[in-house]
């Protein structure tokens, strides 16, 4: 659209490949020139675009973004006929060798440069304002440095909950959303981050799930790998057979109706990946190409560039209807079994977990009732606790906003500089979760945006944002 966000909806396309006979995957470097497609050597079909950045600083980028070129809004959007030129010869490969590829999507959306406020100015823990005023908001107008302090006019919070330090300054460097970024659509689905673990090696796979899988093993016990259960728990349906190789990269699957025949329609490939870690999620984001949202950068993405209402949700506005049930549970169609509800919070006996990534807003495409931000982006509030990097500590502050180059260490950790890792420092929680009251869920809730937990657990999940190329 060109009126109201002026923004639109994309997809970060990248790609994996390996050569005949190996077991490892690596990530593929796509052509870059200029950042458009056509001047890149790729071929958009009518009415899209391609656009990238200069990741490798030689001419490469990890991934492309796809989107719509021309006005349209409430609609399916095919494109056929889609090429993206491969530097095969950059990543070490000859015009002859046998590869295998395999090519990812992710749902993002634009979040176009300009001016928007952090608090709403309401009585949210932690929040922040505009010194002394607890209810003005404070508005970012640029990338530059910004004073944390009790100096009139200052970005300030108070000390409830576990907001941070109220020190600074956020550098310039850091983050803050002013600038353009696209940002997932929805939260990490189990789909997608099984997708990831099969492309990893063994030792990487044994890192990144709950049960201890190493080289050596040749049974498994607990198969639902992220939460290390016998029976599902919380809806994560993540898991392998229960006989595995003893070296061999393992192949996980969707299995949310416990039938033992993975990735069935009923499986739950859409539904929110709970049950993960700060270094799971970091790691995810390296092997995408992507990189962690900043908390600014989050309280942009719901509000956009609207004035702050007092306590509102992620969708503008301060009602919120819980999700009391779950129809076709686990198929692409899985809704909540009220009409009505545009979020997943308060720990309903019928729910206990996260749904599937857009479930709300039944025949009615509003912004409330589907639960969605200024951009459309869902499930900011509810669903999973999402892991922005806080601006609560120096860890957090020191973050630049590198992208992750689609390559993890041999351990299977990201290898991003200045990126949170396993100890989680630097990284908060905001948007509330399943079982949280509604007040933790609102926009500018800051109660833990700066809490440092480690571990995994049902209710932890993420999603990745990218800086606009
Ligand atoms: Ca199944
Ligand atoms: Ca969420
Ligand atoms: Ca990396």
């Amino acid at each position: 659209v060109s009126s109201g966000p002026s923004n639109w909806d994309a997809v970060w396309v990248f790609a994996k490949w390996r050569k005949q006979g190996q077991t490892t995957w690596n990530h593929a470097t796509l052509n870059w020139v200029d950042g458009t497609g056509s001047g890149d050597g790729h071929i958009e079909p009518a009415n899209s675009n391609i656009a990238s950045a200069n990741d490798n600083g030689a001419g490469g980028s990890y991934g492309v973004f796809i989107h719509r070129s021309a006005d349209m809004a409430q609609a399916t959007v095919t494109y056929t006929g889609v090429q993206l030129r491969w530097k095969y010869g950059t990543d070490g490969l000859a015009d002859n060798d046998l590869v295998e590829v395999r090519v990812y999507g992710i749902e993002m959306v634009y979040v176009p440069q300009g001016s928007f406020y952090v608090g709403s100015g309401g009585t949210e823990a932690g929040a922040f304002y505009t010194y002394p005023t607890t209810t003005n908001a404070y508005q970012i107008t640029s990338e530059a440095a910004i004073t944390v302090g009790t100096t009139s006019g200052n970005l300030y919070y108070p000390n409830t909950g576990v907001p941070g330090d109220r020190s600074g300054p956020i550098p310039a460097a850091f983050p803050k959303g002013y600038n353009a970024f696209y940002c997932m659509k929805y939260e990490i689905s189990q789909e997608q981050y099984v997708a990831f673990l099969n492309t990893l090696t063994r030792d990487q796979q044994d890192t990144r799930t709950a049960t201890s899988l190493p080289t050596g093993t040749t049974s498994v016990t607990n198969r639902y790998v992220m939460s290390n259960t016998s029976t599902i728990a919380n809806r994560n349906g993540i898991r392998c057979d229960a006989t595995i190789h003893s070296s061999n990269p393992i192949t996980f699957y969707c299995d949310l109706d416990g039938d033992g025949t993975g990735d069935e329609s009923n499986d739950g490939q859409d539904i929110a990946c709970n049950w993960t870690n700060v270094a799971d999620l970091s790691a995810y984001l390296d092997w995408a190409a992507l990189r962690p949202i900043t908390e600014l950068e989050f309280e942009k993405a719901c509000r956009g560039t609207l004035s702050p209402v007092a306590n509102e949700y992620a969708w503008g506005n301060t009602s919120i209807t819980q999700a009391t049930g779950i129809s076709n549970s686990g198929l692409e169609n899985e809704v909540p079994s009220n009409g009505a509800a545009n979020a997943s919070y308060g720990n309903h006996a019928s729910v206990q977990g996260p749904m599937r990534g857009g479930s709300f807003g039944q025949g009615v495409n509003t912004r409330v009732a589907t639960g969605s931000s200024y951009y459309g982006i869902m499930e900011l509030s509810g669903s999973n606790w999402e892991r922005p990097i806080t601006i609560g500590n120096n860890t957090g502050r020191n973050f630049t906003g590198l992208h992750g180059n689609g390559v993890i260490d041999a351990a299977g950790d990201a290898n991003t500089s200045n990126w949170p890792t396993s100890n989680a420092i630097g990284v908060g929680f905001r948007g509330g979760y399943w079982e949280h009251v509604s007040a933790v869920t609102r926009i500018s809730d800051r109660n833990n945006a700066a809490d440092v937990y480690s571990i995994r657990t049902n209710h932890y999940g993420h999603r990745g944002v990218r800086t606009a190329p």
